[in-house]
């Protein structure tokens, strides 16, 4: 049995190594990423069991995503080789145009990642799993790994979801809450979000509001990520607001991967929701000061120190 099961897309991250726009930049730096895949090194990095259903084309970088799998003590052993087409990549642009952000270029259309389907689902491996994750990045990448999250989602136990809109995946705002809204029908143990991505799916953004709506959805916790000014946690009974930890920020890339990862494995571990957000706030302060999605996520003796230091 495994604890955690999820399913996305692992890209190549190129990252410009100096800031500015891409056309000037000369040097990259190799990374592997992918949300889902971030999130699996952060819940592994925790202390717990998971595999990362997904494919990758039959090329190096596929080599790399599977070899970084295994070193990162995530299972691959449900990875899918994909012939037919390449692992997608993408590159990031860093503190341009707008300074502290970054902005992600893909090249991933037709990749092996986006050709996931509900027939690379060990639906045993789904069955027995403490929780099924996804994101909207999934739903976004084709008609096929959509179906495979609605498959999954079905057949899970419990389910996690990270809202993910990337606007640039979608063809329009309508789509992409379709698409997420029918996700969350299963029922989410918990649900990570932002205020950009609740405004598209529920039209609201003010937190305690988002939360009852998303209750009335069948979401029993909510992790509301409000970037540099911090996060919620609303659950039964409760909520709890983090301020963000104010560090420097080489490249935000990963941060809410880090911080849903890190939150969901310590909330299966029956860590209080409070004081997983504090470690999960931990975990993004440390991904945001580095180029790179997962490299700086904490152990949890990391994030108790990063969080007596503060
Ligand atoms: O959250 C970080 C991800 O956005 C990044 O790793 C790339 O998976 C990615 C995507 O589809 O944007």
């Amino acid at each position: 049995m495994t604890d955690v099961v999820a399913l996305g897309e692992p890209l190549v991250q190129l990252n410009a190594v100096t800031p500015g726009p891409l056309r000037y930049v000369v040097y990259f730096e190799r990374h592997i990423a992918g949300s889902e895949l971030n999130f699996c090194v952060a819940v592994a990095l925790n202390g717990l069991s998971c595999s990362l259903i997904a494919r990758v084309g039959d090329d190096e970088f596929g080599r790399a995503v599977i070899e970084y799998l295994r070193a990162r003590g995530v299972d691959a052993s449900h990875m899918v080789v994909d012939r037919e087409a390449q692992t997608g990549i993408y590159f990031v642009q860093r503190h341009y145009p707008v300074p502290n952000r970054s902005v992600l270029v893909y090249y991933r259309r037709g990749s092996a990642g986006s050709r996931l389907s509900p027939s690379d689902l060990d639906e045993q491996l789904i069955k027995s799993a403490r929780i099924v994750h996804s994101s909207g990045i999934t739903l976004a990448i084709s008609d096929s790994a959509r179906e495979a999250v609605y498959r999954a989602f079905e057949l899970a136990r419990a389910r996690t979801f990270d809202t993910n809109i990337r606007p640039k995946l979608w063809r329009s705002p309508d789509e992409a809450r379709e698409a997420v809204l029918k996700a969350l029908k299963a029922g989410v143990e918990v649900l990570v979000t932002d205020p950009d991505d609740t405004k598209i799916l529920l039209g609201v953004s003010e937190p305690a509001e988002a939360y009852r709506r998303y209750k009335e959805l069948g979401v029993n916790v909510l992790v509301y990520k409000e970037g540099a000014r911090g996060a919620y946690v609303f659950w039964e009974g409760g909520s709890y607001f983090r301020p963000a930890f104010n560090v420097r920020v080489e490249d935000p890339t990963g941060a809410g991967d880090a911080m849903a990862g890190t939150f969901v494995a310590l909330y299966l571990k029956g860590v209080d929701p409070r004081r997983a957000l504090d470690a999960a706030s931990a975990a993004s302060a440390l991904v945001v000061g580095v180029r790179g999605d997962n490299e700086s996520i904490p152990t949890p003796e990391d994030a108790e120190e990063f969080l007596r230091s503060i």
